[in-house]
């Protein structure tokens, strides 16, 4: 590098940061620190307060998008950030920042109900003012702890149908360590306290009762810490590629196989996959899969009406922003030895970039599966031909207090997005009385797992935004349903019945509301009525459901008015760039009235349209002793799959490259 001349030296610099630049590229550090100059600026007394609860890329139209794809030497859509603020502790502002060198700042009051994200500063500073309370050191006297070993966090109180404003309230809960990091694994119970965040001061005190706190005994999840004998052991494995990955990253566009995509980043939402376009070998082009994906909420109530517990209903995207608690991966680990890694940044509550390394990692996946075969016996000699699965896999965890989401997408040659999430991590548990099983009168909201241990039964959720654009933006939403038809005739067959397909296009929203456990339904396809193959079949991608659940509580439970959206697996919307959080944008004592079902309530047209796939899956949590002390994973996911998409096998000429 030396010997170059140094104009050139620059020159290829600016060459690869241009190159790199790309309009749904999260903000950079750079522009994080501009943001939080502009927003200072703005308010320019020096005593107005100012406390950043999301900072993020603003969504640039999508139609400016598009044209920027087709057209890359016009002129790139705006760069601007969009900014939740606490101003003067008192007022929600929502404002926009342009990014485009005139730093133009736009103003709005919101005075609706909800509040945003809790920042870590502010949470910190409750558990703090906990701790540090008078009568909190007497609880704590009073059950015999070493105050130096209590770890508190505060938690949304939620909603539970008081009228008024109210304030940004939290409520503190204590953990004890004292021999274990698995400090979820000791609750400190019977103590609330209640505290106002804007005036970050105690406004509410209580400890109702003394339970034992859990013994340590057992709850580290440390390998350092774990006692003979040991088991199970496998040999050290890895998959090794002697030619490298063959995959390309540009900074945050990614090119694999016939993949081609943009891997973004938010702390609200995490991972944000855009513009996905898969390469037809027969067409030799790109076509259009996937406008945008990313998980909208995490809904986890508890079932557990306890005075301590019945209020824990959290929102892991609006709440708490599951981009920002996203962890570094460990290499090795967390992703094979074949993984690249990237990271992610996030700002804390004054604004400043907080930098993730390895938030993500991105690997070439080859588990020993087969793409697709066959052994064809009936010809004069016996012909195999097998091919290898060799996919793509985008990996960020985000580890949201006790529990650790593992959230893949998954690329797969045959053209498929396979979404999965796995759930690992600790439980959040309650003190008990209990020892055993039997010991249990009355309610226990789970099973005991261990000694004064219960597993609170709870449910996840997980929403994701799926804006398809399949071969453009113009798409319907067909369903399909198998019916029984009985043969009356004897002489047509000597069959009694088959069955058939029967397809439905659905016209509104209303169609498009599937709950999939008890649908006689069972193919849900996006199709583009307006491209078709030679042979006529409208092109489509075909949602592949896994295990899926259906919330259990009552429509009129103040909890699942907020989580209105889990009501349906499966909803589709017509695209409108303000509807991205199933759970509204001010999650935090939300009043269920910006859900993606009161949008759907309007029941608008979605048939050839730009719509939107809103999938929900979900699992009921009733704890088990294998759960104790750290869970082991347990996945779900779906998968878009193409659905007369390709003219045929996209992958019958698929090879390795050797
Ligand atoms: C915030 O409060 C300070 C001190 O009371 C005041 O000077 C300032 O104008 C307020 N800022 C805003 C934006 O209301
Ligand atoms: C049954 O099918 C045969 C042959 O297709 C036809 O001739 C006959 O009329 C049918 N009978 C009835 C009752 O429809
Ligand atoms: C977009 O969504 C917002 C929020 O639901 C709604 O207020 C607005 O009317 C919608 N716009 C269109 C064009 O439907
Ligand atoms: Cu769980």
């Amino acid at each position: 590098m030396s010997k170059l001349p140094a104009f050139l030296f620059y020159f290829l610099l600016t060459i690869s940061i241009s190159l790199s630049s790309h309009p749904l590229d999260p903000l950079t550090p750079a522009e994080f620190t501009a943001v939080q100059t502009a927003v200072r600026a703005h308010y320019s007394s020096s005593h107005t307060s100012i406390a950043f609860h999301y900072i993020g890329l603003k969504d640039p139209p999508k139609s400016a998008v598009l044209s920027h794809l087709h057209h890359p030497s016009a002129v790139p859509p705006p760069r601007r950030a969009f900014i939740i603020a606490r101003v003067n502790h008192s007022t929600t502002h929502e404002l926009t920042v342009d990014l485009t060198g005139n730093n133009k700042i736009s103003d709005q009051v919101y005075t609706g109900p909800g509040y945003p994200i809790f920042t870590t500063k502010e949470q910190l500073a409750a558990s703090a003012l906990a701790v540090g309370h008078p009568p909190f050191l007497e609880s704590v006297r009073k059950r015999g702890l070493k105050l130096g070993e209590i770890v508190c966090q505060s938690y949304g109180i939620g909603w539970f149908g008081e009228q008024g404003k109210g304030s940004r309230i939290v409520k503190v809960m204590c953990n004890y360590l004292d021999g274990t990091v698995n400090l979820y694994m000791r609750p400190v119970e019977g103590i609330t306290v209640t505290v106002d965040l804007d005036r970050m001061e105690i406004i509410g005190y209580r400890d109702r009762a003394i339970v034992p706190v859990p013994k340590a005994d057992g709850t580290d999840f440390r390998g350092s810490k774990q006692r003979p004998p040991f088991g199970p052991s496998v040999n050290d494995i890895d998959v090794v590629q002697p030619n490298g990955p063959s995959f390309q990253i540009d900074g945050h566009r990614i090119r694999w196989a016939n993949w081609d995509f943009h891997l973004g980043f938010d702390m609200r939402a995490g991972p944000i996959i855009s513009l996905a376009s898969i390469f037809d070998v027969q067409k030799q082009k790109f076509r259009r899969v996937l406008y945008r994906g990313f998980v909208s909420e995490l809904f986890v109530p508890y079932m557990d009406l306890t005075e301590e517990w019945y209020y824990r209903t959290y929102f892991d995207a609006g709440e708490y922003g599951y981009g920002s608690y996203a962890s570094s991966l460990l290499p090795g680990a967390d992703c094979p030895a074949n993984a690249v890694f990237m990271e992610a940044y996030f700002p804390d509550e004054d604004g400043n970039p907080q930098q993730l390394p390895n938030a993500f990692c991105i690997f070439e996946r080859y588990a020993g599966d087969i793409m697709w075969r066959h052994t064809e016996t009936a010809t004069p000699e016996v012909v195999t031909e097998v091919r290898r699965d060799v996919s793509l896999v985008v990996r960020m965890v985000s580890t949201v207090g006790n529990y650790d989401y593992i959230n893949d997408w998954e690329f797969k040659q045959s053209g498929s997005i396979k979404v999965t999430v796995g759930l690992t991590g600790v439980l959040e548990v309650r003190g008990s009385e209990y020892t055993h099983k039997d010991q249990i009168h009355g309610e226990s909201y789970g099973p005991v797992l261990a000694e004064n241990t219960i597993g609170s039964n709870h449910d996840h959720f997980l929403t994701y935004h799926l804006d398809l654009d399949v071969d453009g933006e113009q798409n319907s939403f067909s369903k399909s349903k198998l019916e029984t038809v009985r043969v009356l005739n004897s002489t047509t067959s000597p069959r009694k019945s088959y069955w058939r397909a029967v397809v439905e296009t659905a016209k509104t929203e209303s169609d498009a509301k599937i709950n999939l456990a008890g649908s006689e339904q069972i193919d849900f396809t996006f199709v583009n009525p307006n491209k078709k193959t030679d042979v006529g079949n409208s092109v489509g991608y075909r949602l592949v459901p896994g295990s899926v659940v259906s919330p259990l509580l009552s429509d009129d439970d103040y909890v699942q008015i907020r989580g209105a959206f889990t009501k349906y697996n499966v909803w589709v919307t017509p695209y409108n760039e303000s509807e991205k959080w199933a759970g509204g944008v001010y999650v935090d004592q939300s009043r269920g009235d910006d859900t993606l079902a009161k949008w759907s309530l309007g029941d608008r047209e979605i048939e050839n349209r730009d719509i939107v796939l809103w999938y929900t899956l979900g699992i009921h949590h009733v704890p088990c002793q294998e759960d104790f002390p750290v869970m082991p994973t347990l996945s779900s996911g779906f998968e878009l799959r193409p659905n007369n998409f390709f003219e045929r096998n996209p992958v019958l000429k698929a090879f390795v490259s050797l």
